[in-house]
């Protein structure tokens, strides 16, 4: 009997994610290959919060192949991008208390996950906005765009 009923509230705790996934949360996949699995990211203008859950689908460990989520306007992307240079991964790639950043996961490696909620009040419709790896060289093949949209 005990073991019924766990794997029920597992079921039913996996479907309330996965209403929640739809609307103001998105799973980003990364890996190995220095690639994120989507170029296009919509947040809705209902939503309260948006939460970016990225994930490392690859082995490499964080200082080969380290990977975060780094959202900004798309004119900040590459000035942002190079001043993460310098920071070093002991300031997970980004230079402290950059404004310019809107939403920043910290570097993980292969295996790991990590989230960043923030409030969708920081978007503006029309604008448009860049998600980005800041990891050296990264951005050249890790980015995308994200709008906001009614
Ligand atoms: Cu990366």
């Amino acid at each position: 009997m005990r073991k019924f009923i766990v794997p029920m509230s597992l079921v039913l705790a996996m479907s309330a994610q996965f209403v929640q996934a739809d609307e103001c949360s998105l799973d980003l996949n990364s890996n190995d290959a220095m690639r994120f699995d989507q170029k296009a990211i919509t947040v809705k203008s209902s939503c309260k919060e948006f939460t970016l859950n990225l994930i490392h689908t690859g082995k490499l460990p964080k200082n080969v192949m380290g990977h975060n989520w780094v959202l900004t306007k798309t004119e900040d992307a590459r000035p942002v991008a190079s001043d993460a240079l310098k920071a070093g991964i002991e300031n997970e790639y980004l230079k402290k208390d950059d404004a310019r950043v809107i939403a920043a996961t910290k570097i993980i490696g292969g295996g790991e996950t990590a989230s960043v909620t923030f409030p969708v009040s920081k978007l503006k419709a029309g604008e448009a906005y860049t998600f980005f790896c800041s990891y050296p060289g990264h951005i050249a093949l890790m980015q995308g765009t994200l709008t906001l949209a009614p």
